[in-house]
């Protein structure tokens, strides 16, 4: 009869549990447990074992509640339940006595690994703390365990001076009314849904939560730093359950923090950001060693790329802005190269024309024209420059004169006679002319006078045709003649 209620009894927690994922570990599938109390029951119907008998019906009358002697006044009761092995435990289903729930406040809940363990000076054990303070506590209650172990253990005391914010409790005494305590959860290296997984063995003792199945209870290798007991190598750090590489750069090359991939002495030179991932500002490339360009404004280049995104100063090659524009060259690239050849650039520092120069311009630099040349594009030759030298490669003059023979600014002039009359020997000029045109105009006056003197020689014997015109003209050049031949005579005599 009595093992018939207890498969009876076993059949319909099975049922009851299909809500919980977990097994219960005092009552289920034969793992009975062991529950010992610290006082004699009150009833020899109501031992500790009744708190694991499966029946959670909370009316004392029913015989189904583990109930302590009331009449020893008791200051400090416990109630532990031994379990068949140890097991990983997820939570406590706790049913007090109905009508008397509220004389548990302030209890507490502790696990246990040997069964000598004396509650409650092993405080690492604890599991929950009713603050008496904190009102009645719950007629059933559920409490997280989430360990591997093999005992648990509620206890109450009432130490001097215990004062409770739950009215109707007894703060001088206190009893064991435990109807059920169903201990909920899996073999120890299992958890989950229906214990159906296997805790990693990176988990310390392949122990771990109940629930999600974390090593929440430590890693089996030591330098493993999550609950994921990933372990990083230098260089990494975790996230999102993985090891990545270190983001940025930290002081002395030293890996970044493997748990939050932050650099924990500071950035490299040159690197900044939260994760040291970024260049400071003037830097760029993967490595932050390149330096910006001459953006226009002093302005900072992508960080990447390099570029000077609003662009370079005047003369620079976009986008870096670190070479000149061809054509120029210098610290600053303002200084215009000189006439390479075939129109190439020259150096961008030396400003030499490394592939020669343009016709008639001199190596390396292009600047000047050959001697003998000028004009802008040296094609130009010099004259006849004095004691043989270049002429001027701008403006073509000689700077000291011609050779003789040569005139002009550029010596390009050939010294004619009339060129040397008139300029150089001024008196000679003078005389010389003054001279010949007296000769020229005595000449011509004899001439004159010839055919005049003849022709009227011939008009006399033809007065009557026209003697008003012969006269007039004749008027006219008797003073000059006369002057005239006074001028030659004079000037024959000078001569
Ligand atoms: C307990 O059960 C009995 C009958 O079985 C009933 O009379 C009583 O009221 C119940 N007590 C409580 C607190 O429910
Ligand atoms: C008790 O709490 C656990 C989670 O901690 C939950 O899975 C379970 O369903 C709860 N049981 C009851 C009866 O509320
Ligand atoms: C598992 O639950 C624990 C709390 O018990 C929590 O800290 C951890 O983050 C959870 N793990 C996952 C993977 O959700
Ligand atoms: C990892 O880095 C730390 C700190 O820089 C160093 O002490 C340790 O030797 C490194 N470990 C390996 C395997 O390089
Ligand atoms: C970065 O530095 C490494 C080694 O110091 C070198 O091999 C690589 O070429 C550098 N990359 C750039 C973009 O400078
Ligand atoms: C430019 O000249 C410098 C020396 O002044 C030399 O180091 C560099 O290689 C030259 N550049 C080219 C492209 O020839
Ligand atoms: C606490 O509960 C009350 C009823 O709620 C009882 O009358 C008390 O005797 C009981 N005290 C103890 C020490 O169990």
């Amino acid at each position: 009869m009595m093992s018939f209620t207890v498969v009876k009894l076993f059949t319909i927690f099975l049922v009851l549990d299909e809500t919980s994922p977990f097994v219960n570990l005092v009552q289920d599938q034969g793992l009975n447990g062991v529950a010992t109390m610290s006082a004699s029951p009150a009833n020899p119907a109501w031992t500790a074992s009744k708190a694991i008998d499966g029946d959670t019906r909370q009316n004392y009358t029913l015989n189904s509640c583990a109930i302590t002697d009331i009449s020893h006044h008791h200051a400090s009761v416990w109630w532990k339940v031994w379990l068949l092995r140890p097991f990983n435990i997820a939570y406590l289903e706790i049913y007090f006595r109905s009508d008397a729930y509220r004389n548990a406040t302030g209890f507490s809940l502790y696990t246990y690994d040997t069964q000598v363990f004396n509650p409650p000076s092993d405080t690492k054990h604890l599991v929950y703390y009713h603050d008496p303070l904190s009102g009645c506590p719950a007629s059933a209650i559920n409490i997280t365990v989430n360990r591997a172990t093999q005992g648990v253990v509620f206890i109450n005391m009432r130490p001097p001076g215990f004062t409770s914010s739950c009215q109707e409790a007894d703060s001088l005494y206190t009893t064991i009314n435990i109807c059920e305590v169903k201990v909920m959860g899996c073999n120890q290296n299992r958890y989950g849904v229906g214990c159906l997984s296997e805790c990693s063995n990176k988990c310390k003792d392949q122990h771990c939560d109940a629930f999600n199945g974390s090593c929440i209870h430590g890693c089996a290798d030591p330098n493993a730093l999550t609950l994921d007991c990933i372990v990083c190598s230098n260089g990494t750090y975790i996230s999102s359950g993985m090891c990545v590489r270190c983001p940025g750069r930290c002081q002395g090359g030293v890996p970044c923090n493997k748990l939050t991939g932050r650099c924990d002495q500071g950035c490299e030179d040159k690197w900044t950001g939260q994760f040291c991932e970024d260049c400071i500002d003037g830097f760029y490339n993967r490595n932050c060693s390149g330096r910006c360009g001459s953006c226009v404004n002093d302005g900072v280049c992508d960080k990447i790329s390099g570029h000077c995104t609003n662009g370079c100063q005047a003369n620079y090659l976009q986008p870096l802005c670190q070479d000149c524009v061809p054509g120029f060259y210098g610290d600053d690239c303002e200084t215009e190269c000189g006439k390479c050849k075939n129109g190439a650039g020259c150096n961008q520092t030396s400003g030499l024309c490394s592939n020669g120069c343009r016709d008639h311009w001199v190596v390396p630099y292009c600047t000047d024209c050959e001697p003998y040349k000028y004009g802008p594009n040296c094609a130009f030759d010099c004259g006849h420059c004095k004691h043989d030298k270049p002429c001027s490669m701008d403006t073509g003059d000689c700077p000291s004169g011609c050779v003789d023979g040569w005139t002009g600014k550029h010596c390009l002039t050939v010294i004619t006679d009339s060129d040397e009359q008139e300029k150089p020997e001024k008196p000679r000029f003078t005389t010389l002319s003054v001279v010949l045109i007296v000769l020229v105009i005595v000449l011509i006056g004899l001439v004159l006078f010839f055919i005049f003197d003849s022709k009227r020689r011939g008009s006399l014997q033809h007065a009557t045709e026209r003697p008003s015109d012969i006269s007039e003209t004749e008027n006219q050049y008797s003073p000059e003649t006369e002057k005239e031949s006074e001028d030659s005579q004079t000037t024959l005599a000078l001569l």
